[in-house]
Order: C-alpha cells, then sequence, then structure tokens
C-alpha cells in the first residue's frame, strides 16, 4: 500500500490529500481554511487587511502553522509511515523572505517544538507579497525599461513585466526598505519556502514555479543574469537555486518524523498550483484546456516554445511534466462571483438557479466582471463595467455576470487554445453545473469536472509518486499516473448547440466593449 501525500497551499486554505499508488485512490482528503482555523493570524479570504487595495500580504507563519496543523489531522486519521514520498503546490508569484537560511533557523530549540516561532525569527519581513498585489507598477516600468521593454522580457521569461510577479516586488521590497532589503539572505517563493519547512533546509525552486517570476530565462530553464541585476542588487546569492520538477530535493527533516510518526519520506520539488493542477486534472492530450475556477481563475494548456513572447495576454511558464504550459490568469474569480452572490441577496443554491432560470446572453446586457482590480486585462480601478440593462434583475444580473467571465476566459486565452476539444474543470466551483454550462457554451467545448475541487493537491500527490518513481529508476508516465484519478468522461457537461451563434455575437459585443473601457480609463 504505497502512500503518496500532496499539499495545496492556496489562498485561503490549506488542503492535504493522500493517494494509494496501487488502488489508484484517493485514501484521504482535508482541507484547513486560515480565517476560520488560524483565525489569530487576522486574514481575510487569506490576506491581511490593508488600508490600500493595491497592497496584498499575508503572513508566512500562518502558513507554517496550518502545515504543522493539518500534519496533525494525517497522523491522527491515516498511517503517516506508509507514505513515500511528499510534494506540494502553492498559490504562484508570492515572496517570503528570510534573514538567514532555513537550516539554521529550524536547527534551534528542541525538535519537538512548534515550527512558528522559529520561522518568525527567522523572517527579514514579516509579511509575503502575494499574487493578488498589485502596487508595483512603477517597478514593473523600470523592469521592461532596463530590458529592452516589455517583448523582450516577454521573450526572455515568458511574461511581460507583471505586477504580481516576483522580480517587481523584490524591486519593490529594496526600493522601499533597502536596510530590510540588505537584512535579508534568502528570498522564496512560497512553494520553496513550504518545501523548505518540510526538508529543514533552504529548498530549490522548480522551474515551473521559477517561470511565475520575471527572473527565469524560460528556453534555458534557469536564472536570467540580466533580469536579476534588473530587479535588485545582490538577487542572486539570495535566491534559490532552479531544479526540474520532478526532483527529489531531500527527505522529510527528523523533526516531522520524531513528532507526527511519519517514515524518511521523500521530499520532491513543490510547485505553483496552477502547473500542479495541470498534473492533477491529466492534461496531457493536445486540444485539452483547463479552467480552474478558484480564488483567481485560470485557464491554461500545454504549448509549444513558439509560444513564448506570442502575446501580452499572459503567460508562458515552464510545465511541471516538461515542455511548456501557456496561462491566463483572472483576479475576479471565486471571491468576486461571492461578492456578487451577496449583493444579489441570494445563496449558493439561488445562485445556480439564477443561471438555470434565465435566458443565455442576459437579455442583452455586458458585464465586465472588475469588481477588484483585475489582472486579465490590467485594469487598476476596480469597479463592475455594465452596458445594456441597467435595471438588471438578480437572476439576470448573475447570469450576465458569469457570462462576462467565461467571455473574458474564451477572448483572452485565444492567442493559444484556438481549437479546444475539451475542457478540464478545477477548483471550487467547478462543483457548480450551471456555471459550466456557460463555459461549455461560450467555449463550444465539452467541459469535463474533475473527481475532486483540488486538482492542485491532487496533482502534488500524483508528482510525489511520479517522482519518488523516476528517482528509484521506475519511472511513471505522466497518463499512466492520472489514469484512474482524472477520468470523468461520463460527467461531461456538453455545449448546447443552438446557443453557439448567441455566444459567438456576444463575445464579439463583449470584445469590443472590453476595449472601450479600457481605452476611456487609459
Ligand atoms: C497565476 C496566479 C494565480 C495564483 C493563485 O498566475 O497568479 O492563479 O497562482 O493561487
Amino acid at each position: 500500500m504505497p502512500l503518496y501525500l500532496g499539499f495545496d497551499l492556496s489562498t485561503q486554505s490549506l488542503t492535504a490529500v493522500v493517494i494509494d499508488s496501487d488502488r489508484r485512490t484517493v485514501v484521504f482528503q482535508t482541507s484547513l481554511a486560515f480565517d476560520r482555523e488560524l483565525a489569530d493570524y487576522g486574514t481575510r479570504s487569506g490576506v491581511l487587511p490593508s488600508t490600500d487595495p493595491q497592497v496584498v500580504h499575508a503572513p508566512p507563519v500562518m502558513w507554517a502553522d496550518a502545515l504543522e496543523r493539518i500534519c496533525v489531522v494525517l497522523a491522527a486519521r491515516i498511517d503517516v509511515s506508509q507514505i513515500r514520498a511528499i510534494s506540494g503546490a502553492a498559490q504562484q508569484h508570492g515572496s517570503v523572505y528570510l534573514a538567514r537560511d532555513l537550516r539554521s533557523a529550524l536547527a534551534v530549540g528542541d525538535v519537538m517544538d512548534p515550527i512558528g516561532p522559529r520561522v518568525r525569527a527567522a523572517l527579514a519581513r514579516a509579511t509575503a507579497p502575494i499574487w493578488l498585489d498589485c502596487s508595483t507598477s512603477a517597478q514593473c516600468r523600470a523592469l521592461a525599461t532596463a530590458l529592452g521593454g516589455d517583448g523582450a522580457l516577454r521573450a526572455l521569461t515568458g511574461s511581460r513585466a507583471c505586477e504580481r510577479f516576483t522580480a517587481a516586488q523584490i524591486r519593490k521590497f529594496a526600493e522601499d526598505t533597502p536596510e530590510a532589503y540588505a537584512r535579508t539572505a534568502r528570498v522564496h517563493l512560497v512553494s520553496s519556502f513550504m518545501a523548505s519547512l518540510l526538508i529543514g533546509d533552504d529548498a530549490p525552486v522548480d522551474a515551473a514555479d521559477a517561470s511565475g517570476m520575471n527572473l527565469m530565462d524560460i528556453a534555458a530553464r534557469r536564472w536570467s543574469r540580466e533580469a536579476i541585476d534588473a530587479a535588485a542588487p545582490g538577487l542572486e546569492s539570495r535566491l534559490p537555486t532552479i531544479v526540474e520538477s520532478p526532483t527529489v530535493i531531500g527527505t522529510l527533516a527528523h523533526s516531522w518524523r520524531r513528532r507526527f510518526g511519519f517514515g524518511a519520506a521523500d521530499v520532491v520539488a513543490w510547485t505553483g498550483d496552477n502547473p500542479s493542477t495541470a498534473v492533477g486534472l491529466g492534461l496531457t492530450r493536445a486540444g485539452d484546456l483547463a479552467v480552474s475556477l478558484g480564488t483567481s481563475d485560470t485557464v491554461f494548456g500545454g504549448c509549444e516554445a513558439d509560444a513564448i513572447g506570442a502575446s501580452d495576454d499572459g503567460h508562458v511558464f515552464a510545465s511541471a511534466m516538461g515542455g511548456y504550459m501557456a496561462l491566463v490568469c483572472f483576479a475576479n474569480g471565486s471571491l468576486a462571483r461571492e461578492r456578487m452572490r451577496d449583493r444579489c441577496g441570494v445563496d449558493w443554491a439561488g445562485f445556480a438557479a439564477a443561471l438555470r432560470d434565465t435566458a443565455p446572453t442576459a437579455g442583452g446586457a455586458i458585464v465586465l466582471p472588475w469588481l477588484s482590480a483585475e489582472i486579465t486585462p490590467p485594469v487598476p480601478r476596480p469597479g463592475l463595467r455594465t452596458r445594456g440593462a441597467l435595471r438588471l434583475d438578480a437572476a439576470t444580473a448573475i447570469r450576465a455576470f458569469v457570462e462576462g467571465q467565461a467571455c473574458a476566459m474564451r477572448l483572452h486565452s485565444r492567442w493559444f487554445a484556438l481549437h479546444v476539444q475539451r475542457i478540464r474543470a478545477a477548483g471550487g466551483a467547478s462543483a457548480n453545473r450551471e456555471i459550466l454550462q456557460i463555459v461549455a457554451d461560450v467555449f463550444e467545448a465539452e467541459v469535463l469536472p474533475g473527481t475532486t475541487t483540488d486538482a492542485a493537491a491532487l496533482g502534488a500527490a500524483l508528482r510525489a509518486w511520479h517522482g519518488d518513481r523516476a528517482a528509484a529508476g521506475v519511472p511513471v508516465s505522466w497518463d499512466d499516473l492520472a489514469a484512474g484519478f482524472a477520468d470523468t468522461t461520463a460527467d461531461a457537461v456538453r455545449p448546447i448547440a443552438s446557443r453557439a451563434a448567441v455566444y459567438r455575437r456576444l463575445l464579439e459585443k463583449h470584445e469590443a466593449f472590453e476595449r472601450e473601457c479600457l481605452d476611456r480609463d487609459s
């Protein structure tokens, strides 16, 4: 009964999934919501309250505490000594700043002591800027200028200079608080920080998550000296090394084994939540696209090297399965749907009923769903933009809102997903078949809901299995790995043919209205 453990540290929660690779089943899954279960940190939807809406941070010590708490649950519910390997996924782009190396920081005190105080003492910056932070436009401009413009930066790193990406965040930290930056010995991504806690030493970052920093030469899969020099002085020595995603980066540290009864499990490099979701969904077929409906909504799929630099809309990342993946990210995902639900005074059942009971294209209304600052397209000034029907009843407004989200997904993913055959859905809202119906109709493709709403954690468990077998010299292919876990053809949500022409017209109108609003804002 070989067991593999995968974690997903998302914006709002930490999830653990344990799989049995012989029986190809998930044997245990549990989640811990930060706001509710670690309430002392005072987060809302996983982030710290801030007077400036552009500044979005979270406390890294909370993440360390969450890891410890979830291990208590795991140890109580399954035989953790049987876990052969562990990996994880984390929200992308966020950065953790440490004043000392983690090996010496974690070696302090007794192995049975909680980890939180040691992590707190090691931080050079108490909080971590995360992917929702959009306070770095000035730094983005400076980075792009230093590297020959956004086109050149895109060709080098796979993305234009992005506010939430780590290079701009590090630059801002170094500019605003040079003394704190000077005190910083290590800058980790959230993924490499979490992996470091498990191995008790500074962990490498995997190539897939390193792609979300504007610092990696994506073709060569190594740090770009020009990008690093443009970001902040002396940055190279502060960054982790880059490894290929399936690398075993160490063994679970003694303290976790002593405290919770784990064995000497291998730890496979952690990656970003989106690359991990691709693994969890078994996204290996050409023509497959993933739509992940979480705190962020993301659309992604495998792509060739020639997609690098091809579009300003979104990114090319190294894939955790080798090769590349293209991705677009929308900040107005689940939290925006939740706000819309509350505005309309309904619960989730009422939200689903509204989508079921209204006709496509919401009486001609167009809604651009920018309740908070949007990433795609870049919209710094939040606010819903609506056209066509000022006095929408609640149900029609909900429909127009979700249609607006789906249209944005289709329009902004065209550069890499022109001929979509199948969509794999992931994320909490993928349990809502009414939302999936709109996605199917707008994309004119069938949508397969995943077997779990936490495909990122499942992907992490599968990656633990994959990395462990590869290290043992008996590799398992990505297709074999996902078979049984990701196959849900029976549940497909099929597009309704009579809606195709209607939605094609809506897509045209949405695109024109979006252009008009962006022109007006600029
Ligand atoms: C992707 C992105 C988000 C985070 C959320 O570029 O910013 O999807 O990874 O967890």
